[in-house]
């Protein structure tokens, strides 16, 4: 029975949207409230055409080397503070000097915990063509030479060797970097050379 009305009122409904667009019945007696629009949604759009083949997806670029993703040291008063790490990493990819700077000086701490002999950091200044060079000869000065060949011309600076926990810093002339470069810094300590360097220049 229940079923029965209740597909009449049903039937009843959809009659009077039918021709309740002539008539419109004045709505005073309704008791449901407001369900006046009879605007029906408005019919979906045609789906869309597939989209043209003209461009397909272009490929990312390739990872640019893991240096490019550090940034720049912050450089303030004519010094820099750079950091190593346990994990063979300067913190940041490159230093520039300002060109009134008549020194310059780079604060390197090392914010590891290894010791010095496993994992020591300095930090050399040398033009890009002599860095290798100039580590492949650090390595045979030794430690006690903090890795850099004593007298070593081509170096235009370093630090000393530091392990976990230690700091020291280096200050040199930025006017030895005006020419013939590019120039970068690195680390001398055996085969940290390949993960430590950026570059550095005055600007
Ligand atoms: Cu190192």
């Amino acid at each position: 029975m229940t079923i029965r009305i209740a597909l009449l009122a049903a039937a009843c409904a959809l009659a009077v949207t039918a021709c309740g667009g002539r008539e419109a019945p004045p709505a005073q007696d309704t008791t449901a409230p407001a369900t006046t629009s009879t605007t029906p949604a408005p019919t979906p759009a045609e789906p869309a055409p597939p989209a043209t083949t003209t461009a397909p997806p272009t490929p990312a670029p390739a990872t640019p080397p893991a240096a490019s993703d550090k940034p720049a040291a912050t450089v303030s008063d004519c010094a820099t503070h750079i950091e190593g790490t346990d994990a063979m990493q300067f913190n940041v990819s490159s230093i520039t000097i300002p060109a009134s700077c008549k020194t310059f000086t780079i604060h390197l701490k090392h914010t590891g915990q290894m010791p010095v002999a496993a994992m020591g950091h300095n930090v050399v200044i040398a033009k890009t063509a002599d860095v290798q060079g100039i580590a492949t000869d650090g390595m045979a000065a030794g430690a006690a030479a903090h890795y850099v060949k004593p007298d070593d011309a081509r170096v235009v600076a370093h630090s000393d060797v530091i392990g976990g926990g230690q700091s020291t810093s280096v200050t040199f002339d930025p006017g030895k970097l005006k020419s013939g470069g590019p120039y970068e810094f690195f680390c001398s300590f055996p085969g940290h050379v390949a993960m430590m360097k950026g570059s550095i220049s005055v600007e």
